[in-house]
């Protein structure tokens, strides 16, 4: 009887502790202690869209989200862990613990943990219908969410916050980090994307937001698709126009915005009924426009779909990788040097019309009253293998021609000037125009 008295209280407290764990249950779709291999499923998000779990990369896997769009086979990675490391082996496991989620590399005996929890207080997990893969305690917090660690791509309802970044990947099959970012810059508020360098220098900057005098906080896309910039706590200001917000009731769409391989950012829509992707915006709208998209000694043309940049090799040089053509060129003859002030030997020279040097010129611009003066004084320097010249606004400009301009990514011919060929085997001539707008200044 006295045994009873004493439990009783007890087994109220217990009930009453059990209410709130029986709604986190709700959330929860992976408990403590269950584990994941590269053989076994994936955890999956309800209504299937969203795989979390090891993905195929190239020889091996990389722990990731995979969104299926037209399942099975248009899928998009769109978070990776540990981007930058080793792919891991198929012997390697997953496995959420009230320690975090804990990637266990079998067969080197090591461990990685993507989320470490010090006060073991990791709950549950759950895969969600918005692409977020979220490890809550038992009081339904949020411990860890990978909305929080955006790779290459912003799902709707996601935040990239100040001074975060988003990194392109370098392919669509390896999501390492390539090329480019887009940030959200804290120090003068504002959003922009940048070619990869050792810091983010003003001049490898091709596309910014210019809201400098706004106090920008951060970048949504919200549920219905428009790209936003937070201004304060209140106001917003779209980046998109919002054109297709039409009202269809019958229409499963969820949105995504990701910088692409070769730089663009692009805003997505996905009809999950019918099984579609189409992308609704473009930053910068003309790829050619994205600094660096070619590498060296190549420039930069519209495909026929006026929407992927497609790189060419200035006349005698050929692609350092013939199996991509973004990787640059490098120079197809064999150089024959000029000591001394001798003359230049046998040469071959092109003109290539419309075109910008996409920086400031590499020496300082001589003038000259003819193209022929630009040419010859090319010529008689051993180190000049371009020239640009511009034509001066009274000469005959045919302005249909600028409509289809080629934009030169020809941002220095060799960056090491002992690599440089002191030859005069070839003179490219730029061609520029006025009309044309210079390059920003740095
Ligand atoms: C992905 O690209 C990076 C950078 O170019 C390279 O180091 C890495 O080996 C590539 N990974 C695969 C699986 O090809
Ligand atoms: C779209 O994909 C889902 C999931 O794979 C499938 O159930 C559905 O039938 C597909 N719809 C169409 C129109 O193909
Ligand atoms: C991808 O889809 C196409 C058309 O639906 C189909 O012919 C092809 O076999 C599929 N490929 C794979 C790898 O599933
Ligand atoms: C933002 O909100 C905080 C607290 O809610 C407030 O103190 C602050 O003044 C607000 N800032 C702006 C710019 O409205
Ligand atoms: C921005 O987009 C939202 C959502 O579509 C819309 O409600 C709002 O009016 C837009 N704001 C402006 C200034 O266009
Ligand atoms: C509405 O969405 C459904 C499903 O995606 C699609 O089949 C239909 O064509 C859409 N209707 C309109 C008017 O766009
Ligand atoms: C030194 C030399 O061969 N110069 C030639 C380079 O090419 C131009 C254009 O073909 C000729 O005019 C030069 O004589």
């Amino acid at each position: 009887m006295s045994l009873f008295l004493l439990l009783f209280p007890i087994i109220i407290i217990i009930l009453q502790s059990m209410i709130p764990t029986a709604s986190v249950s709700d959330d929860c779709q992976i408990s403590t202690g269950t584990i994941l291999s590269p053989s076994s499923s994936s955890w999956f998000s309800p209504s299937g869209r969203f795989a979390f779990g090891f993905h195929p990369e190239g020889d091996g896997f990389t722990v990731g989200i995979l969104f299926n769009i037209m399942a099975p086979n248009n899928t998009k990675l769109i978070w990776n862990d540990n981007r930058d490391g080793a792919q891991v082996s198929n012997s390697a496991t997953l496995k959420l613990t009230k320690d975090g989620l804990i990637l266990l590399l079998a067969s080197e005996g090591a461990q990685h943990y993507l989320f470490s929890d010090s006060s073991s207080s990791t709950h549950c997990a759950s895969m969600l219908d918005s692409g977020n893969f979220v490890i809550f305690n038992s009081n339904n917090n949020v411990l860890w969410q990978t909305f929080d660690l955006p790779t290459d791509t912003i799902m709707g309802g996601q935040t990239l916050k100040n001074d975060k970044k988003i990194v392109s990947s370098v392919s669509d099959t390896n999501h390492s980090s390539g090329k480019f970012h887009l940030r959200m810059q804290a120090s003068d508020n504002n959003l922009v994307m940048y070619l990869r360098g050792d810091v983010d220098r003003m001049e490898y900057a091709y596309w910014a937001s210019n809201t400098f005098s706004k106090q920008v906080t951060s970048m949504s896309l919200d549920k219905d698709g428009v790209l936003y910039l937070s201004i304060g706590n209140q106001s917003r200001l779209n980046l998109t126009n919002g054109d297709h917000l039409v009202i269809n009731n019958t229409a499963v769409i969820i949105y995504s915005v990701r910088i692409e391989p070769h730089g663009q950012l692009q805003v997505y829509s996905h009809d999950l009924l019918a099984n579609t992707s189409k992308v609704l915006q473009r930053f910068p709208e003309d790829p050619c426009t994205v600094r660096g998209v070619c590498g060296h000694n190549s420039y930069c043309i519209l495909s026929e779909d006026q929407t992927t940049p497609q790189c060419l090799c200035l006349p005698g040089f050929e692609y350092n990788n013939p199996n991509s053509h973004y990787d640059g060129c490098k120079t197809s003859f064999i150089p024959r040097y000029c000591p001394g002030n001798e003359p230049a030997g046998d040469n071959d020279s092109y003109t290539m019309k419309h075109v910008v040097f996409e920086t400031n010129p590499i020496a300082p611009l001589k003038t000259f009253n003819s193209k022929e003066g630009c040419f010859d004084s090319c010529l008689e320097d051993c180190n000049c293998e371009a020239a640009t010249y511009f034509l001066r606004l009274d000469e005959d400009v045919d302005m249909s021609e600028f409509e289809r301009a080629v934009k030169v990514g020809l941002w220095c011919i060799q960056t090491d000037p002992t690599l440089r060929p002191s030859v005069k085997n070839v003179i490219i001539m730029l061609e520029g125009s006025a009309e044309i707008s210079p390059p920003p200044n740095p």
